[in-house]
């Protein structure tokens, strides 16, 4: 477990909803990443949007060891499939990722370094272009 931060305890309940609870389902068939990560220890939530052809931010920056929950909206579903993201260092694969939905992961950022955060639908006609090529971002861990 982290050592360190042991602030997460106590008065950061803003949300009473408790929203993690409904889904537990093992419904995203595609990763089985989700090992030992409690939810309920999440230190950071980011929200990341991707589009036709790009992601927003593009550049996330944390530090290690904190367990992130990526929540991944898309604007378009590319051409018809959606789009997924993934970050292949932290098995971190989401997808497919169509609009009106978010889907989201959680995992913990245990390792520094720059690492490449992409799409992984093809999202564009194949041969017709580069814009899936372009849904790469950077996801960087600091000590
Ligand atoms: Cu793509």
């Amino acid at each position: 477990m982290g050592d360190g931060e042991s602030d997460t305890g106590d008065g950061e309940d803003t949300e009473s909803d408790n929203s993690p609870t409904g889904d537990d389902s093992e419904s995203d068939g595609s990763s089985d990443s989700d090992s030992d990560v409690d939810p309920d220890d999440v230190d950071r939530t980011i929200e990341v949007e991707g589009w036709s052809f790009g992601w927003d931010p593009s550049e996330i920056e944390v530090a290690r060891g904190e367990t992130i929950e990526l929540v991944v909206s898309v604007e378009d579903d590319g051409i018809g499939d959606g789009h997924g993201l993934a970050i292949p260092a932290f098995d971190v694969g989401i997808a497919p990722i169509y609009p009106d939905q978010s889907e989201s992961a959680v995992f913990v950022a245990d390792e520094v370094g720059e690492f490449q955060m992409l799409c992984s639908v093809q999202c564009s006609q194949p041969g017709a272009g580069t814009g899936h090529e372009q849904m790469i971002g950077s996801f960087i861990v600091t000590e």
